[in-house]
């Protein structure tokens, strides 16, 4: 076994990826990534204990938030990047020790666990201590699952506290648990119920992160209004942006107004086209394509250069290689890679504007529009309309579907359930799942689209939000009485954060697909099973019958 990863859907057999990643990650990659994640955790259990002394650092736990993000499935692959980082996570661990044991006195070295002590200045240690601080080598398979459900719900927290801060909205509460729940991830004493008691709270956690991020969205640039997104091109050349930074579009367009390029949106790019502000520039065409997992076929047609602001980035071909742009935590080897803001100035894209003005206009795949722009805000002006409609029996009830899309085809599992229900039902979507039904035609009931797309998986807030404000307008103590049934597609870690939203809003009776996570162990799986009614999807037809009956 070169590697062990099994941290999303497509972990090979839904078992763990072993040789090489089926997302296309290295061993070695995945390796300095576990090292990574090791080394990240040491500097959260200094960096709890400072807490109780008052010399916690922000600047630390910021810097745990990025190395987090850059792990997460579909981000980095280039292992220059993942030794710069490690080999700077020595230094934050060290600098973080001295000021806590300047606070506190020195620490007795035996009582500390490994991934606070271990060093090396040499990068050929860094590969060899990397096979042996991964996934297995916790050995109780339950506390495995338990730690690795919670790292990768952190993971996921991580991205979305990242995506705040850098917009300015940032929680003490967040950066605290993100160093408390690493931390306990080295705590040997902790068992089951303590861990499953940190998952729960990461969900909480995750909940107020995704919050945090919808106010730093909508403070930036307005509250998402119901859009038809142009999904045609126009003969200018242009730059696709895909990912899940807002900060990056708005300097993009800013950048690009004028110079005679247009912008198109990528895969979980697309919801930005429902932003006020955003909306306000005219060369800020549309959205271009599918799914994340469809981006070699149509990075490809784009013809202009493309720039990868987050995961998904699936591993160029040579043949389109060169005019794909990583920045942020993205990263593969040969891409150029946009710095990061200096002296808060904006990033540089210049380079990018300037290869799209010697490109071709993009190829048209399609035509029209596609309904957007259904957050909670564009959503709940309506709720008169909806609550109408619930009691009149028009709208029967919602599904949510949101999550994630990946590449395996029995994800046509939700465009057939989309399919089959019935035309006095409601889909809620938001996150990148949505590719695999949002172009069908399903119509709207009484003005209503049957589609609301609330925008990208950070978004599902609004769908939490949606179903409480709908509770308390209809005098519903119990969420779960509501005419609502969810139908979630998972992938990658900010999934896991987005199911552990939900479960820590109470909601019970979750159909998770298109497998259930391998690192979830059969006895955790009972707990989830037990306490949520967690269960996996089933065929379209019990499925949708199903659901039918739960509305
Ligand atoms: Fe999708 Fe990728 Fe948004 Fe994920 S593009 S899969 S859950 O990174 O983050 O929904
Ligand atoms: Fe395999 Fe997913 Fe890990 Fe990639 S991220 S190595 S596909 S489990």
């Amino acid at each position: 076994m070169s590697m062990f990863c099994y941290q999303c859907q497509e972990a090979a057999g839904n078992e763990g990826c072993t040789v090489k990643g089926v997302c296309g990650k290295e061993p070695e990659t995945a390796n300095l990534q576990d090292l990574l994640i090791w080394l990240s955790k040491g500097i959260s259990y200094y960096n709890e204990k400072a807490k109780e002394h008052g010399a916690q650092e922000e600047e630390t736990g910021l810097f745990v938030i990025e190395n987090l993000f850059s792990t997460i499935t579909n981000g980095n692959f280039d292992d220059e990047w993942f030794e710069h980082r490690i080999n700077k996570s020595l230094e934050v661990r060290q600098n973080i020790r001295k000021k806590y044991e300047s606070e506190a006195g020195e620490i007795d070295e035996s009582e500390l666990p490994e991934a606070a002590t271990w060093s090396s200045h040499d990068v050929n240690e860094f590969y060899e201590k990397s096979r042996e601080v991964g996934v297995l080598a916790t050995e109780d398979e339950d506390i495995r699952s338990l730690r690795e459900l919670l790292t990768y719900g952190i993971k996921g927290i991580a991205a979305y506290a990242d995506h705040a801060y850098v917009l300015g909205e940032k929680k003490q509460e967040i950066f605290d648990f993100i160093q408390k729940g690493l931390a306990a991830t080295l705590d040997d004493s902790l068992g089951v119920d303590e861990l499953l008691n940190m998952v729960v709270e990461a969900g909480n956690i995750a909940v107020e992160t995704m919050e945090t991020l919808d106010k730093a969205n909508t403070g930036a640039y307005g509250d998402p209004e119901p859009t038809e997104v142009n999904i045609g091109v126009r003969d200018n050349p242009g730059i696709l942006i895909s990912g899940h930074d807002l900060k990056d579009m708005e300097e993009l367009l800013e950048q690009t107004e004028g110079e005679g390029v247009d912008v198109y949106t990528h895969g979980e790019m697309l919801p930005a086209n429902a932003y006020p502000a955003f909306k306000e520039y005219d060369h800020f065409v549309g959205n271009y394509g599918n799914s994340w997992w469809k981006q070699d076929e149509e990075f490809e047609k784009f013809n202009g250069p493309i720039l990868m602001t987050t995961n998904c980035l699936v591993p160029p071909e040579d043949s389109y290689s060169d005019k794909v742009y990583t920045t942020g935590v993205v990263g593969f080897p040969g891409l150029t890679h946009i710095d990061d803001r200096k002296n808060g100035g904006q990033k540089d894209f210049w380079e990018i504007i300037d290869h799209a003005k010697d490109t071709e206009p993009p190829q048209e795949m399609e035509s029209g529009t596609i309904p957007g722009g259904f957050a909670h805000d564009a959503v709940l002006s309506r709720a008169d309309d909806i609550i109408e409609g619930i009691q009149s029996g028009d709208i029967r009830g919602f599904v949510v579907m949101g999550g994630c899309d990946g590449r395996h085809a029995d994800r046509d599992y939700f465009k057939e359930v989309a399919k089959e229900l019935p035309e006095d039902t409601i889909i809620l979507t938001a996150g990148c799942a949505k590719f695999r039904y949002n172009k069908l035609d399903l119509g709207t009931i009484n003005g209503i689209p049957r589609i609301l797309d609330a925008g990208q998986c950070n978004d599902s807030y609004s769908l939490i939000k949606i179903a409480k404000e709908l509770a308390e307008a209809t005098g519903v103590d119990d969420i779960n009485e509501l005419p609502i049934s969810y139908d979630i597609a998972w992938y990658e870690q900010k999934a896991v954060t987005v199911l552990l939203a939900l479960l820590s809003q109470g909601i019970e009776g979750i159909r998770l697909g298109p497998t259930l996570p391998a690192f979830v162990s059969e006895d955790v799986l009972g707990v989830l099973v037990d306490k949520f009614d967690l269960k996996p999807i089933g065929s379209v037809e019990d499925d949708v019958e199903a659901i039918l009956a739960e509305l």
